[in-house]
């Protein structure tokens, strides 16, 4: 810290935002675009929390350019953003409907032009439909097709992009959507889950391998990850086993094969034939050098041993004590404990937090204004930790907040407000948060300030939101 009681961040840090496709353009069947899994399932009855669909989302599709005053406003010098593949190929492959590249090629140019470099997700939960109508992420011939749309994506934006996402939260896609059922496509199938987890992975060293061959300048190439440090719910050895358990399906599964080129032992032997069989050959595509790995984090999990849950004899705790959002337990500490853990056991070449934020009920007061201080708190608080692990020599080269506007949170519908900026889903009206405002500071100043004033501490009056 300086004597202006701020800490500085390294020279050229990434400050920006991150969105993705299916939660903000809307537009969803408009000039070409093809039908994706997230389309057909938010149609479902029962799906998403009154009935929500992304049909128009915050309408980014239409709104581009007010959505870019807002980011130059903000001062964002990366946005992260990602490309509905079902808008680039219609069908999934075959035939490119230039229509639909033509829309990013605009917000890469819109970028530039306001000097923010733009990140490019491949994939962000939206399968082409026609696609899952082969199998989806369960058959192989998927994790080609997505070789292939990477090529053409890299070949139209290649010349201009600077930093590439292969996948966002690869263990989500598998989980939520193979295993719970919570999210697209709605199957409750563990079998499928992890094969599914395997193409996807390969896929992604088939996309590295894409983009590296299309791109014209040295854009940087990575993936996402959800990652989440596990504690133990006490020191008792079964619970620290307990913890070691769920590490290992929660961040080993993705972090081994992508940096190691081989799945965890200890979870293959404990899920046995469940886990599919994998030809080596793919380990090598799968831990294809990458030049950053991007980590998105929210919580933390805290771990009991369970001998009765089946397989994992784990289950996850509610600590008391600590400050909830509307989704998860509030636990600034665990992104310092992540960033640390992951650079000493992986030694990624570089590491931008590509996803950090929180959903509060916020909202509109009487002038317009929208105090979300409890988001500033929690963004102030993650930054201070990520500040810290710089500190010892981890490197992390940017920090990206989720998300830009409020959005369309999966199967919780609109419920969930994660925005900087607020926006009206009724007329679409846009608002820059206070938390929008704080980090505009930030930006500017390339620095935290160490102690937020009034009101943005729990113990000050009017702190509700
Ligand atoms: O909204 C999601 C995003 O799509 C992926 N990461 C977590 C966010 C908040 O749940």
């Amino acid at each position: 810290m300086n004597a202006d009681g701020l800490m500085y961040f390294p020279k050229g840090f990434m400050w920006g935002t991150a969105t993705s496709a299916y939660q903000i353009e809307g537009a969803w069947s408009e000039d070409g675009k093809g039908v994706s899994i997230w389309d057909t399932f938010s149609h479902m009855t029962g799906k998403t929390a009154r009935g929500a669909t992304g049909e128009i989302a915050a309408d980014h599709y239409h709104r581009l350019s007010e959505d870019l005053h807002i980011m130059r406003d903000l001062g964002l010098n990366t946005y992260r953003f990602s490309i509905s593949w079902p808008r680039v190929f219609s069908e999934g492959a075959g035939q490119v409907n230039p229509a639909g590249l033509a829309f990013y090629d605009r917000l890469v140019d819109g970028l530039l032009e306001n000097h923010i470099q733009p990140m490019v997700t491949l994939y962000h939960y939206d399968l082409p439909q026609a696609l899952h109508n082969q199998g989806g992420w369960v058959n192989r011939k998927v994790a080609q097709y997505f070789g292939d749309y990477a090529h053409e994506v890299a070949h139209k934006l290649g010349d201009r992009v600077t930093h590439w996402i292969t996948h966002n939260e690869p263990w989500v896609v598998a989980f939520l959507g193979y295993f719970t059922g919570q999210h697209a496509p709605g199957i409750q199938d563990p079998v499928a889950a992890l094969q599914v987890t395997h193409h996807l992975l390969l896929s992604h060293g088939y996309a590295v391998e894409a983009i590296r061959s299309e791109q014209r300048q040295p854009g940087k190439i990575g993936i996402a990850l959800n990652l989440s440090p596990i504690y133990p719910a006490s020191e008792n050895e079964e619970d620290l086993q307990a913890a070691l358990r769920i590490d290992s399906l929660q961040n080993r599964l993705t972090l081994d094969p992508l940096f190691r080129g081989a799945y965890p032992e200890d979870l293959k032997q404990r899920l046995g034939d469940l886990f599919p069989s994998v030809p080596p050959e793919d380990l090598k595509v799968i831990s294809t050098p990458i030049d950053f790995l991007g980590i998105n984090y929210y919580t933390r999990q805290v771990v009991r041993s369970d001998p009765d849950f089946p397989l994992f004899q784990g289950v996850p705790t509610m600590p008391s004590g600590n400050e909830y959002s509307q989704m998860w337990e509030i636990y600034p500490r665990g992104i310092y404990d992540l960033l640390s853990r992951v650079w000493s056991d992986y030694h990624p070449a570089s590491i931008i937090v590509t996803e950090n934020g929180v959903p509060v009920p916020d909202g509109l007061d009487f002038d317009e204004r929208v105090r979300d201080y409890r988001r500033i708190r929690y963004l102030s608080d993650h930054l201070q930790e990520v500040y810290r692990a710089i500190q010892d020599q981890v490197p992390v080269g940017g920090y990206l907040v989720w998300s830009l506007l409020d959005n369309f949170e999966w199967a919780l519908g609109y419920d969930m407000r994660f925005g900087l900026v607020y926006v009206d889903f009724e007329t679409k009206k846009r608002k820059i948060k206070d938390s929008g405002y704080w980090f505009k500071q930030v930006i500017a100043n390339n620095g935290l300030q160490k102690s937020l004033p009034y009101p943005f501490n729990k113990e000050d009056p009017g702190f509700g939101n």
